[in-house]
């Protein structure tokens, strides 16, 4: 499972406003395109009223109110083959010129034919044309032509930004050296030379006339009788972008081979305002998958692919790097995720005993004395497994630490040794382990024995499993797998079932953050041992059940010469006991001479099962 790590990272917001820092260059001209009605545009500019625009429909072709690229810049219009007039500026040429605006093209003209971003009616003297170009030829994309009749060449720029997406764009003219320069997003692109000045006589932003109709948004329109230096365009383009950056991916999607029935999340972390979301399969975005992370649970075989995260704001989107999921038509490896071997050398202090599994980090958390209860003590003289084993007096117990890797287990094992010999609590329950943080839909583990005898393993109510408590040391394992299709819980003693059936868990299972020993953190105190408590992330096989260490890690191996087979063990203090038929567990019986290693017997047929068992 790939952990879910974080999300969206806020940009704080502090500087001089858009609009001040435009007026701050006195436009003669700003036209913010504020407007919600009407077809008057508002100018901001010097020239007032007298230069107020007009909007050539306020119905269809123009549409007022819609986002603009930052909220800094309040809303913007939508041209669709309308226009806005601008009077005639009574200025004469401007020697000194700039005009700015916000453009998000929509579409591009076709080859050889123009959009006017600001057209002047006719064509003669120092009428501007400032358009937009398709070239009919490589380089593609639209080039800006900055026309006007007198002066020469009209210089074209290829500045190559996309469609749908918000620019700031400047042109300015100077005078005394004829360089048009053309910036974009407040740094300059490239420069060229026109050696007449525009002027601006009648003339309409968006067409020429009822031609050459730009489809864009636009929005913060500006002309200025001074050529704008970079540091001010930057200033007005940081004045937007402070309220809304380009989104930034701050972290990526990272792949991975899962099974069947497995859960995985891809997450990433982008860093940026006003964020929107689209994950992506094989290319296809996906309905619905519109965080910045995606959970695939359970996993079918059809979910393998390759994802991608579209991350967008009104000022562009960015894709994240690619995370490919496999998904393995194996059988899926079962893991040991959590061991307590209560061991002498896993006491880490005098609170914390380590997990045995490398890299899990849920140590185990004696009692705080200040809870008026004595730690649980590390029993060498009684271990069952290893040198040591956990000994409750019904004052103690143990909490694990909250593990995610405990918390979201479709199929688990759990597995202990187990010695019951008391009950502290009134209520006749001795709890062994228990998970009682958590509520439907996931479920619960309890593992408690009874005064009456019996021992009962309960799935949060949905699954229960009992059979007779064994006296003396005995190992205990419960399996389940939730799985589609496979609805299995096993209850093992000693190796042998004892109890199975169906469990319908809700959800997932959740046994991080829990006690052993103990119900919660109050009832139900366990009085007796326990040792090798262990978690799998799988249901375990009876073979593999029946394979975990037994007590002192004795191994029984064995050799055969013709009929022959010689049984043999390290350890000393077993008896060796054999069984045909491993679904009784009383099945089991000593094997003669089986109290020291080795033993020969002779083959038959059928089926023999052999065990050692540490009295
Ligand atoms: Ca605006
Ligand atoms: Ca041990």
């Amino acid at each position: 499972m790939v952990p879910l790590l974080m999300g969206t990272i806020p940009v704080q917001v502090s500087a001089a406003s858009y609009e001040t820092e435009v007026l701050a260059d006195s436009p003669l001209v700003y036209y913010r395109l504020e407007e919600s009605q009407g077809t008057a545009v508002l100018n901001l500019g010097t020239l007032g009223a007298a230069a107020e625009g007009t909007y050539s429909d306020t119905t269809t072709d123009v549409l007022l109110g819609k986002d603009s690229a930052s909220a800094a810049l309040g809303k913007a219009v939508r041209l669709d083959f309308g226009s806005i007039r601008v009077p005639d500026l009574g200025q004469g040429p401007l020697d000194q010129f700039s005009i700015e605006l916000w453009i998000n093209r929509q579409s591009d003209p076709a080859p050889g034919a123009f959009f006017a971003i600001y057209a002047g009616d006719g064509f003669s003297g120092n009428t501007l044309h400032f358009n937009l170009k398709e070239p009919s030829a490589t380089p593609a994309g639209p080039q800006l032509e900055f026309a006007i009749p007198a002066g020469g060449a009209h210089p074209q720029f290829f500045p190559m930004w996309p469609t749908n997406e918000w620019h700031q764009l400047v042109v300015t003219r100077d005078g005394t050296t004829s360089a048009v320069r053309v910036y974009l997003d407040g740094r300059f692109v490239s420069e060229g030379t026109k050696g007449a000045a525009p002027e601006f006589l009648d003339g309409t932003i968006g067409a020429w006339g009822s031609t050459r109709n730009l489809d864009a948004l636009i929005d913060e329109v500006a002309i200025y009788p001074v050529v704008l230096a970079e540091d001010r365009i930057a200033a007005h383009f940081n004045a937007a972008k402070l309220a809304l950056d380009p989104p930034e991916i701050v972290s990526q999607p990272v792949g991975a081979t899962v099974f069947p029935g497995d859960h995985i999340t891809l997450t990433t972390a982008a860093r940026g305002q006003a964020l929107g979301y689209q994950w992506f399969k094989d290319s296809v975005a996906i309905a619905g998958a519109t965080s910045y992370s995606y959970t695939i649970d359970p996993v079918t075989a059809t979910d393998g692919g390759t994802y991608a995260l579209q991350v967008s704001n009104l000022v562009r989107s960015v894709m994240t790097t690619n995370a490919v999921v496999t998904v393995s038509g194996g059988a899926k490896p079962i893991s040991l995720i959590s061991h307590l071997t209560f061991d002498t050398d896993t006491v880490v202090n005098t609170t914390e005993l380590r997990n045995a599994v490398a890299g899990r980090a849920n140590g185990v958390f004696l009692q705080a004395p200040s809870f008026g209860r004595a730690a649980p003590t590390l029993s060498t003289a009684d271990a069952k497994v290893g040198d040591g084993a956990m000994a409750l007096d019904g004052n103690t117990f143990l909490q694990l630490f909250d593990d995610a890797a405990l918390n979201n287990l479709q199929a688990y094992t759990f597995a202990a040794w187990v010695k019951v010999d008391g009950f502290d609590d009134p209520s006749g329950v001795a709890s062994i382990f228990s998970y009682d943080g958590d509520a439907p839909p996931n479920g619960k583990l309890q593992v408690s024995a009874y005064a009456d005898g019996h021992l009962s393993v309960n799935t949060y109510g949905d699954g229960v499993f009992e059979a007779p408590t064994p006296t003396g040391w005995f190992h205990l394992a419960f399996t389940h797998d939730s799985s589609p299709g496979v609805t299995n819980a096993v209850l093992y003693l000693n190796g042998v079932v004892a109890a199975q059936g169906t469990a319908n868990l809700p959800g997932n299972l959740a046994i991080g953050g829990t006690t052993l020993g103990s119900f919660g953190w109050a009832t139900r105190r366990l009085i007796g041992s326990l040792d090798d408590v262990r978690f799998y992330d799988g249901a375990l096989t009876a073979a593999a059940i029946a394979a975990l260490p037994p007590a002192g890690s004795a191994t029984l191996g064995f050799s055969r010469s013709g009929n022959q087979l010689t049984l043999s063990w390290t350890a000393a203090g077993y008896k060796l006991q054999q069984s045909a038929d491993l679904g009784s567990p009383s099945g089991w019986t000593d094997v003669a001479n089986g109290g020291t290693s080795p033993v020969t017997v002779a083959a038959g047929t059928g089926n023999k099962f052999y065990r050692l068992l540490k009295p």
